[in-house]
């Protein structure tokens, strides 16, 4: 299989690279005698890491019972997912590779994690579909975070690694677990089932969180195979080939609004019979067109577009440190001659110059302040606002979400407590609905607000380089020209970036992993949502409404009039709640909102001071090893250059390997 060929190659070239930084950073410590090199050390210990550590991660999300661990079962050639018509998968579960199998599963209190064999796993943590329904189930693995099954497999011994999710049509709190996941993800398979094209649910999801994120999806329409059983002949091709075009049709009306590039993005596949074809013939090729042209897309997109991104910020970060180290051994040469008096009087001179930089940052801090307090504040308003206006507008944006009436008998007690719970699910669903859609407005605000951080970091950085020309300049009494670009300084390479695609950086990533507004947006929601459902809301809704209803009696009036009233008794009640929670929910909105400028201010301002101490430190261990007499010249110099040309090295090396993807 060529997929797994190239995976394997990655790896071998992740490998690789994290050896190169590993061997830049040994230089950098050998040289460490002369320079305060802390900052670049500790970013390429993280980048390296991050190398080590780095997986492909596929996530399959969907509906219920869309065939999602059939398809990963397919993938793997094994059936190792629990996969049936009964019992439902449970958990957010992630398949890693491991040389023997072994199941742990994480729990969200303090509880330890819990380690499994794979039948007890099975057994555990599966539902059976028509106990879901029903509300002590839901709660079942309530405490459960998700499972991780350690297994000796191919695709996941070369740097994959796999997301089986429950269906998405399970609670709002179920599915939370999964969509907070999709951030760690590099490509998101979308399952549908092509005798259900794509359903209202299913838009929902799409809608509120797959939709210009900025993630890759791709769509897998499965049970293709089903098509032929619908035929009036079965066994006729232009029959076949005509219900085959009508239904892409169907979808690629469905799904245009969600992927540019239907052909590349959307596949038609059987999993079953894949997975049967796999399980009885291991080695044959995979039959299946559609599952064939998937394997080869994702093939292109993991190993080529995926793993260009990935790479690319590493042959960045070796680039810089070259080039930071050449301005270092520079000046280095240039002052060498001088003597103690000499580079004294020097070092006193430059102290208004630092000065300067010091401003410079004290600016960008106090910039990047008055955003968060801008920003902060706008945000908690626009909050206060949204929830006081739900009112406004509940009764047709509730509508889509109402129980159907005419199945209830709200008379008898059971059916009014089966109306209560399908009244809480609907409005658990308007609200979640109503939240996420005020956080997607909310996006490009924010967007824009960092967009100006990244122009304002730019500006600085430039300001910056200035004034550590000037340095140069002062110190070795000539102009100075750095032979590499004249790229950002890099806090300034790390202020711009870090806002702009977390993901994409490993320093990054691995510094400011919860620097990521989507999972801060979803767990503000999340976090709102919940709050606003244990508060008593929901039982004073249905109470009352359901009485109120039951003793009009339903032979009385109009379906439609008894929707009215409900439609009614429940806005009276909630605009009897929402002033209360915009007051109580706007705190949370506000700590998120400071948290995430917090972080980035912290993390910027950390590193450029980081720069400064180091500029000054150089200088004075220069003065010192002069002063002591330790200072050796000539061989020293040699020292330096043989460090330089070590690193030039390296960063070709890193080069080259780029250059494989
Ligand atoms: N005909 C046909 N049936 C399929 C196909 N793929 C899966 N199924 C069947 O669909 C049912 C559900 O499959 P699962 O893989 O458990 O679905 P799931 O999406 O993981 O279900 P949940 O985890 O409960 O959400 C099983 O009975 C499968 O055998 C397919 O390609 N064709
Ligand atoms: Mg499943």
């Amino acid at each position: 299989m060529s997929l797994l060929s190239h995976l394997s190659q990655i790896a071998c070239l992740r490998q690789n690279m994290a050896t190169q930084l590993d061997t830049i950073a040994d230089t950098l410590r050998s040289l460490q005698v002369n320079f305060d090199l802390t900052q670049p050390l500790a970013d390429l210990s993280a980048a390296s890491q991050s190398l080590r550590q780095g997986v492909f991660r596929l996530m399959v999300l969907g509906d219920m019972k869309r065939g999602k661990s059939t398809f990963l079962n397919a993938l793997l050639g094994e059936s190792l997912l629990p996969s049936d018509v009964n019992p439902c998968t449970a958990l957010l579960t992630v398949l890693r590779y491991g040389t023997t199998p072994q199941v742990t599963v994480y729990f969200t209190d303090e509880r330890p994690s819990e380690q499994l064999d794979m039948d007890t796993f099975t057994q555990r943590y599966t539902i059976d579909p028509g106990e879901l329904r029903q509300a002590e189930n839901k709660a079942a693995f309530a405490h459960v975070s998700h499972a991780v099954i350690h297994y000796p497999l191919p695709l996941l011994q070369n740097g994959v690694e796999i997301v089986d999710s429950p269906g998405l049509n399970d609670t709002e709190a179920r599915n939370q677990l999964s969509l907070g996941y999709i951030q760690n993800c590099h490509a998101i398979l979308f399952m549908l089932r092509a005798t259900q094209p794509c359903t209202l649910a299913e838009r929902r999801y799409l809608n509120n969180y797959l939709q210009n994120k900025g993630l890759s999806l791709f769509f897998l329409l499965n049970a293709w195979d089903q098509i032929k059983e619908s035929l009036l002949d079965p066994d006729d091709p232009d029959e076949l080939a005509q219900a085959e075009k009508r239904l892409h049709t169907v979808f690629y009306n469905s799904l245009k609004d969600y992927c540019d590039h239907y052909e590349q993005r959307v596949f038609p596949i059987s999993a079953l019979d894949v997975l049967r074809q796999r399980l009885k013939s291991p080695n044959v090729p995979i039959q299946d067109p559609g599952f064939a042209r998937l394997l080869t897309t994702l093939d292109q997109f993991l190993t080529q577009e995926r793993a260009r991104a990935e790479f690319q910020p590493v042959v960045a970060l070796s680039h810089r440190t070259l080039r930071d180290l050449t301005e270092k051994v520079q000046l280095r040469q240039t002052l060498w001659q001088q003597n103690v008096a000499e580079l004294k009087q020097t070092i006193l001179q430059l102290a208004p110059v630092f000065e300067q930089l010091v401003m410079i940052r004290d600016d960008f801090q106090t910039e990047i302040r008055q955003s968060c307090d801008r920003n902060a504040t706008t945000t908690t308003t626009a909050f206060k606002d949204f929830i006081l206006n739900l009112e406004t507008t509940f009764e047709q944006d509730f509508a889509p979400y109402q129980p159907d009436l005419s199945l209830l008998d709200l008379v008898s007690p059971a059916g009014r407590q089966q109306f209560n719970q399908s009244l809480e699910t609907a409005f658990q669903r308007y609200l979640n609905d109503q939240l996420l859609r005020w956080s997607r407005s909310l996006e490009p605000v924010l967007r824009n607000a960092f967009q100006t951080l990244s122009q304002r970091a730019a500006h600085y950085g430039t300001s910056y380089n200035q004034i550590t020309q000037k340095i140069l300049t002062t110190l070795s009494g000539q102009s100075v020209e750095l032979p590499l670009d004249n790229a950002q300084p890099s806090w300034a390479a790390w202020a711009i970036n870090a806002l702009k695609q977390p993901a994409e950086t490993p320093e990054v990533q691995t510094v400011l992993a919860s620097l990521n507004l989507q999972s801060i947006l979803i767990n503000v929601v999340a976090a709102i949502g919940a709050s606003l459902l244990a508060s008593s809301l929901i039982s004073t809704m249905a109470g009352p409404i359901t009485l109120g209803i039951a003793s009009l009696g339903i032979g009385a009036l109009q379906m439609d009039q008894i929707r009215r009233a409900l439609v009614q008794a429940a806005r009276q009640e909630l605009s009897a709640h929402l002033p209360r929670i915009a007051a109580e929910q706007q705190q949370p909105i506000y700590t998120a909102m400071v948290q995430y400028f917090r972080d980035y201010e912290q993390a910027v301002i950390s590193r450029l001071d980081a720069d400064i101490t180091a500029r000054k430190a150089d200088l004075e261990t220069l003065l010192a090893q002069k002063q002591e007499q330790e200072h050796q010249g000539q061989c020293e110099l040699e020292q330096l250059q043989i460090g330089l040309t070590q690193l030039q090295q390296a960063d070709q090396a890193i080069q080259q390997l780029y250059s494989q993807v």
